[in-house]
């Protein structure tokens, strides 16, 4: 039986991760930072409680800018597999905590990379990366790949190519099974509340319901290469069951803008509405009762945004025979139920 841990547990692909390997039989460690609230909603239904012999989900307290916690738990239980997934993730808060960003991003991987190289997992222990699509930065609209360059223009892109980097690195220079998985965007109902996609939906079926007047954005213009998260997780996996380490660029290989996602879920709640006006004025009215609905706030203007992300999957369909299932449509049809049903409720 194998074991892995994985730090992000408690997050979105943490949480599919954690239930596919249970599926796959694998013995699951999980990192959860203390918290004056519980933050284990999206693992309670997986949750083993400590009384149980033989569990195979274990939760250890701990911190990506804890060392001490890092390696009391590495050491201990020695896993085949290290899913590196925890992160400061959200690209606007970088600007705001950027020496916070640095700190878990950055250096909360040579963290995990000294442990498995001080403790003697050289050999025994692989490790992957959550590699972002955001390291890439503006530099073109064509699809992007494992070749293309980077150039991050956010701290958390920054953060997060620091740890590309010193994960090839600890591969070449001491021979650790060290992968990357460079990931685009990937959503999914488990979806963080302040990211733009559930935050879109959430506001959207609220103002179906009359539980909400408007809904306020930034940038509607930019373009991401939106997957659904339980489809990459499973590359994921496959990253660290390939012969050799390697990277890997994972995406659909389609973009669509905040406002084309925007009309897609309006399209699904069956409300029209007409844009109005331009840049911070810009405006989404309610045909049926000429309300504004959807407004601009300069406050979720990011100082520098990446216009638009697209991205090529060929070298993972190639040699893990992944591809991504999911499309645009059915993963904003599967966010959406989700709310209407809670709202319903
Ligand atoms: P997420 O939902 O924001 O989850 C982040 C996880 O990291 C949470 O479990 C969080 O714990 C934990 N965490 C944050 N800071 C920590 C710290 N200092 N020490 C220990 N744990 C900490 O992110 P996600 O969407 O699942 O993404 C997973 C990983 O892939 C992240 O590294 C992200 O940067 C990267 N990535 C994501 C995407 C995407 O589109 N989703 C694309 C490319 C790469 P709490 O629950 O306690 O907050
Ligand atoms: O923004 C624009 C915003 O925060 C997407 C993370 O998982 O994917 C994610 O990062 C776009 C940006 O995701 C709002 O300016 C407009 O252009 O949903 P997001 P992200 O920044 O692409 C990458 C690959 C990761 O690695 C990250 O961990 O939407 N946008 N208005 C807005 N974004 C937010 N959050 N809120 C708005 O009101």
């Amino acid at each position: 039986m194998k074991s892995a841990f994985i730090t992000g547990i408690t997050g979105q692909d943490g949480s599919y991760l954690a239930e596919f390997l249970l599926k796959k039989n694998y013995t699951v460690h999980g990192l959860k930072r203390r918290t004056s609230t519980f933050n284990t909603k999206r693992i309670d239904h997986i949750y083993q409680d400590p009384s149980i012999s033989n569990r195979n989900l274990i939760l250890h307290h701990g911190d990506l800018l804890d060392a001490s916690s890092l390696n009391n738990i590495i050491s201990k239980i020695k896993p085949d597999e290290i899913y590196n997934l925890a992160a400061q993730s959200h690209v606007a808060v970088s600007f705001e905590q950027p020496e916070y960003t640095a700190n878990a991003d950055a250096l909360g991987t040579v963290r995990i990379l000294e442990a498995i190289k001080n403790f003697n997992l050289i050999k025994k222990t692989k490790f992957y990366q959550a590699s972002t699509s955001e390291m890439f930065g503006n530099i073109s609209e064509k699809k992007l790949d494992e070749n293309s360059i980077f150039k991050p223009i956010s701290p958390y892109g920054v953060s997060k190519l620091f740890s590309y980097w010193i994960t090839k690195n600890y591969r070449d220079s001491y021979g650790i099974f060290a992968s990357n998985g460079i990931l685009f965007n990937h959503e999914s109902p488990r979806r963080g509340e302040t990211f733009v996609t559930q935050k879109i939906v959430t506001a959207l079926v609220k103002i179906k319901f009359n539980l909400q007047s408007c809904l306020y954005l930034g940038n509607l213009y930019a373009k991401r290469d939106w997957g659904h998260a339980k489809d990459y997780i499973v590359a994921i996996w496959k990253i660290l069951q390939h012969k050799k380490a390697d990277d890997f660029c994972i995406a659909t290989g389609n973009n669509y803008s905040i406002k084309e996602f925007i009309e897609e879920v309006l399209k699904y709640l069956d409300i029209k509405i007409i844009w109005k006006g331009k840049g911070l004025s810009e405006v989404g009215i309610n045909k049926k009762n000429n309300k504004i609905i959807i407004a601009i706030d300069k406050r979720y203007m990011r100082p520098n945004d990446i216009n638009s992300l697209i991205g090529d999957s060929a070298k993972a369909k190639r040699e893990l025979n992944w591809n991504p299932k999911v499309k645009f449509e059915e993963l904003i049809c599967e966010m959406v139920k989700l709310q209407i049903d809670i709202y319903k409720k």
